[in-house]
């Protein structure tokens, strides 16, 4: 998980611990007291004061229940941000054997970059860049242990060194 990722994850629980608060103070209001839903019940709300959250007839539980079975799903998509190594098991080198071979990934989600430092870089680059395994402009990595967090859309990466490129050390990795 990247840091921006856990981060959005800890407001996320803030937001849904708070929002749920608000909702468990809020009061529910039997819409005309006594006389209930009437002739003469417009003049009910006078002198009422009313906040956002609370609820006008009872149906508060189903909020709640509401609230929490979005809270539970937007964590699990979350949480669903993978590492995953370019290349598959062989890694980022000559054996990649085309991939990532149209598997599509998540915005978020990590691609590390592993290969013996000196002998390949990783350079991310334009749709040009790629076809033609020019890394002109490019975003350079060297480490031997790179990590690219993926955003929406295809991201390009090529091996600038010798003519690694045109031997297949490429990647065109897209993230919806
Ligand atoms: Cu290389």
């Amino acid at each position: 998980m990247s840091g921006k990722l856990e981060g959005s994850a800890i407001f996320l629980v803030i937001f849904m611990v708070l929002f749920t608060i608000q909702i468990a103070n809020a009061t529910t209001y039997n819409v005309g007291d006594d006389g209930g839903w009437d002739i003469g019940v417009s003049n009910w709300p006078n002198g009422k004061n009313f906040k956002v959250g609370d609820v006008l007839g009872g149906k508060r539980v189903t909020i709640i229940a509401v609230a929490v079975m979005l809270c539970v799903l937007l964590q699990t998509s979350i949480s669903k941000a993978a590492t995953i190594p370019a290349g598959g098991a062989n890694g980022w080198g000559f054996n990649m054997n085309g991939w990532p071979n149209g598997q599509t990934f998540k915005v978020g989600d990590v691609i590390e970059f592993k290969y013996m430092a000196g002998m390949h870089n990783v350079v991310k680059v334009s749709k040009a860049g790629f076809d033609a395994c020019d890394g002109t402009g490019g975003q350079v990595f060297s480490s031997g242990d790179d990590k690219v967090t993926l955003v929406q859309g295809t991201q390009y990466f090529i091996c600038t060194i010798g003519p690694h490129c045109s031997n297949g050390v490429k990647a065109a990795v897209t993230a919806n």
